[in-house]
């Protein structure tokens, strides 16, 4: 087995003075400066980063909504992007899948594998680790980083060489009973968080920056709290909200850790047993699907103002654009809510890459992919050469993709490379503290896309 986590020695920040100072002397003997990984001159570009939380496989060009979902922007986006329709996190839920994301861990390096934030033990303080996250490693390399909103799982304003608002919507939970707050937004509280976020972005746009810069924009909605304005909820009629399938013995083939695995993140009220049956039995489910779908909508009618920005800026023609989600969610599906689960609606995300003229045409990547893969992807994009902590591989230029796997505590998932299978194994720890396999799951998607037949059982 591999450690759990790494422990590097030496604070990152505490690393670079002891490098910089090496630096210097070397200069005082006449050595060569260091090079840096910049690129210069009319051919370098510009990364827009968007991160949305919390958003599945509800847009339009993923289909995997059952009814009609409003995502112009984004599938606008999509036309123009190579479309990576299975690309997997590799921690479902915000704080670890963000730390493969910016920081380009895997789970095994960083340690985030259940609910723990960074810095929570077993997981490393990457905030105050030497390991260099994205925006510091394009810093270094003397390309401006810009970022609002939710990038990092935390606000981190020492990585960004400038950052905007770093507020998002509280997370509540006691309106409805059923551990969802949601409903319109009340204009009388102010701007919208998400909204001052896009402000933020488009005044960036509009301004004239010397240099390669990345901008890295976070979305919080489609994340709890479900609050947008009333408009977007308008554009889902109750009645026309379409309940996603399921089963009622889905998880009568899935061993006791599987069930337990699924019910991962239960907040009950007392006497209940399953959070679908307090949604369904209030009659709500259709609600809760009308506000995540209208908070989708209201993310994606952001996305376009950044980008409808983008296309009017001085920026449009060398500014490529990665669209990414930190998690896919449930909502209802396998009886299921949140994240935090081992299936297709947990683990799959939206991933969009538009970089004209780079090796990563625009078309569909059926091809499985791990998020892990994303923050080198942004050095190569950026043409700066990645630290030697990511463990992933760039997207460009055919290196194979690292494998889809998507671990949460002792359980991991993985989809086979052509996406058919989904296999999820569920270990448990023996008296020595070795873990030993406790149970399998399998599917293949290719007869059963809602993974509702565990060929193990
Ligand atoms: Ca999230
Ligand atoms: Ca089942």
């Amino acid at each position: 087995m591999q450690p759990r986590y790494v422990v590097l020695p030496m604070h990152r920040r505490q690393f670079l003075s002891t490098a910089l100072a090496a630096t210097a002397l070397a200069a005082c003997g006449q050595s060569t400066p260091v090079a840096t990984g910049i690129s210069t001159g009319s051919s370098a570009r510009n990364l827009v980063f968007i991160v949305i939380d919390d958003l599945n496989d509800y847009v339009g060009y993923l289909g995997g909504y059952g009814g009609t979902v409003h995502t112009p922007s984004i599938d606008a986006l999509a036309t123009e992007s190579a479309r990576f329709n299975r690309a997997y996190v590799t921690v479902p839920v915000c704080s670890g899948s963000r730390a493969s994301l910016l920081w380009g861990l895997s789970p095994q390096q960083h340690g985030i594998t259940t609910i723990e934030l960074v810095g929570e033990q077993p997981g490393l303080d990457l905030y105050n680790s030497a390991f260099a996250s994205i925006p510091e490693h394009l810093g270094d390399q003397g390309i401006t980083t810009m970022g609002a909103g939710k990038v990092f799982h935390e606000p981190f304003p020492p990585a960004w060489t400038s950052h905007g608002p770093t507020d998002w919507l509280p997370f509540s939970f006691g309106e409805h009973g059923t551990f969802f707050d949601y409903g319109p937004w009340d204009p009388s509280n102010g701007v919208h968080p998400d909204q001052a976020v896009a402000d933020w972005a488009v005044s960036e746009l509009q301004k004239e920056h010397d240099g390669q810069f990345l901008l890295a924009v976070g979305f919080n909605l489609p994340h709890q709290s479900w609050k947008c304005p009333q408009s977007y909820f308008d554009l889902y009629p109750l009645e026309e909200v379409v309940l996603p399938a399921t089963v009622p013995d889905d998880h009568d083939d899935l061993s006791e850790l599987g069930r337990e695995r699924v019910q991962t993140l239960l907040e009950l009220p007392d006497g209940w047993t399953s959070q679908h049956d307090v949604i369904v039995n209030a009659g709500l489910w259709r609600d809760h699907l009308q506000a995540y779908l209208a908070c989708v909508s209201h993310s994606d009618h952001l996305v376009g103002e950044v980008l409808d920005a983008l296309a009017n800026s001085r920026y449009s023609d060398h500014t490529d654009v990665v669209l990414v989600s930190d998690n896919g969610y449930h909502l209802g599906e396998h009886l299921a809510w949140r994240k935090a689960k081992l299936f297709e609606e947990a683990c799959r995300v939206p991933l969009l890459i538009r970089a004209p003229g780079r090796d990563l045409p625009a078309g569909d990547v059926d091809d499985a992919v791990s998020l892990l893969d994303v923050a080198p992807t942004i050095c190569d994009l950026l043409g700066v050469s990645p630290p030697e902590s990511f463990a992933g591989t760039s997207l460009l230029g055919g290196e194979p993709p690292s494998p889809a796997v998507s671990q949460w505590d002792t359980s991991f998932s993985e989809v086979s490379a052509d996406a058919r299978y989904r296999t999820t194994t569920h270990y448990v720890a023996d008296q020595d503290g070795t873990l030993v396999v406790d149970s399998v799951e399998r599917y293949d998607r290719l007869i059963d896309p809602n993974e509702f037949d565990n060929l193990e059982a």
